[in-house]
């Protein structure tokens, strides 16, 4: 499971009591582009360990956005970023998780969504985002990347909304901006998104490929496994481009630094949020390059809404992704790590304040219930 650090409402002994052996977690505290020292990483291990469990996959080693923009200080930042990596290998640790969403990590429009058996869940409701996105941060230009019937849509939506509903759906969308915890104004959200202006797709690729270039050699030759995060959702959102969000992009930016080291945290959730990807196609395509696996399932419709379903549940077939992963494991002889990405907040957890989608009882359901499956299938497959 993934822990949040000391901070974390959820421990390292329930994380054991759940039934893992390992967490996966980040060194939150050190600001983004600086150094994770060895003292710093050491130190975080030991907290693991001393609970009996094992720290081999970070999940974030966060990239600056000057490196994202090659901007400001990027080649110091991307030299830093080598550093780090040489500390965190020579610490033991396997695989490091990133992303190259610009600005925004993961986007939802309410992190409450009522499920009918009255567990919450995220949810991303398209006409909610458009709504934001043109009547509460006000973008210039936003109209232009919507059709007529979705600003219509979003316009019946808004009107429908009281202040108070309106308050919160601000707060929800933003929480995938880094720091989002003091509350962001709209104008300091578009003062950010400006800085992409001139940042097309192309572009932003061409820098997510100068970046591995730069960090998979080092990666390589200390032994480390990088394993880069899709965009969630998977598509353009707010203007800002996202080149990590189908079979292409991932094929391209395999292809763009051919090496062990150069792969993919395989996040079926994120994936499977877009009707176009075949997550199971991917995973037999890449399961060379899948160093970390992300287990979550998302119910589409057809008007672009998505709820995170249960992780047995949804648009993606789970038995068959953990079949494929056990395959995967098998035919390269390694254990792929992985954890359930997610969960809902349910039982006791509904009255506790947890970060959105990370509270305890709601993943360990998920793990429970994976762990299952992979035994099943394992047991199966050996008979
Ligand atoms: C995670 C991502 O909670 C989540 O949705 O899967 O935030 C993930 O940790 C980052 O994108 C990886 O860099
Ligand atoms: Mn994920």
């Amino acid at each position: 499971m993934r822990w949040f650090g000391p901070n974390d409402p959820v421990s390292l002994w329930d994380i054991r009591q759940a039934g893992c052996t390992g967490v996966v977690t980040a060194l939150h505290h050190i600001p983004v582009g600086e150094v994770w020292t060895v003292g710093e990483i050491n130190a975080r291990k030991a907290l693991i360990e001393a609970v009996g469990m094992s720290w081999t996959v970070i999940e974030s080693l966060p990239v600056h956005e000057d490196i994202k923009k090659q901007t400001g200080n990027y080649q110091q930042y991307i030299e830093n970023y080598q550093v780090s990596l040489r500390n965190v290998a020579a610490c033991g640790l396997k695989v490091v998780t990133y992303n190259f969403m610009p600005i925004l990590d993961w986007m939802r429009t309410d992190v409450n969504y009522e499920m009918p058996d009255r567990s919450s869940a995220l949810y991303f409701e398209r006409a909610a985002f458009v709504a934001f996105d043109l009547f509460l941060l006000k973008r210039p230009g936003a109209e232009k990347d919507y059709s007529d019937t979705d600003i219509q849509k979003a316009k019946a939506k808004f009107d429908s909304m009281d202040d108070a509903a309106r308050a919160t759906l601000f707060k929800n969308t933003m929480l995938g901006l880094p720091g989002s915890d003091d509350a962001f104004t709209p104008g300091q959200v578009l003062t950010a998104l400006k800085t992409y202006e001139g940042i097309d797709a192309q572009r932003l690729k061409q820098h997510l490929y100068y970046f591995l270039h730069k960090v998979v050699p080092v990666a390589e030759e200390c032994g480390l496994k990088l394993a880069i995060h899709p965009d969630d959702p998977p598509y353009s959102i707010l203007g800002l481009p996202r080149i990590v969000s189908t079979e292409k992009d991932a094929r391209d930016l395999l292809a763009a630094a051919p090496s062990p080291a150069n792969g993919l945290c395989f996040c079926t959730g994120s994936y499977g949020a877009r009707a176009d990807n075949d997550v199971l196609r991917m995973l037999q395509q890449f399961g060379d390059q899948v160093h970390f696996l992300h287990l979550r399932n998302t119910k589409r419709d057809s008007a672009g809404n998505f709820y995170e379903a249960d992780h047995l549940a949804g648009d993606t077939d789970m038995y068959e992704i953990v079949k494929e992963a056990l395959n995967i494991m098998q035919r390269r002889g390694v254990s792929i790590p992985m954890r359930p990405d997610h969960g809902h907040q349910m039982l006791d957890d509904l009255h506790k304040k947890t970060y959105p989608g990370y509270s305890a009882i709601g993943r360990l359901r998920g793990l429970a219930e994976l762990r299952g499956l992979e035994l099943g299938i394992s047991k199966g497959m050996v008979e």
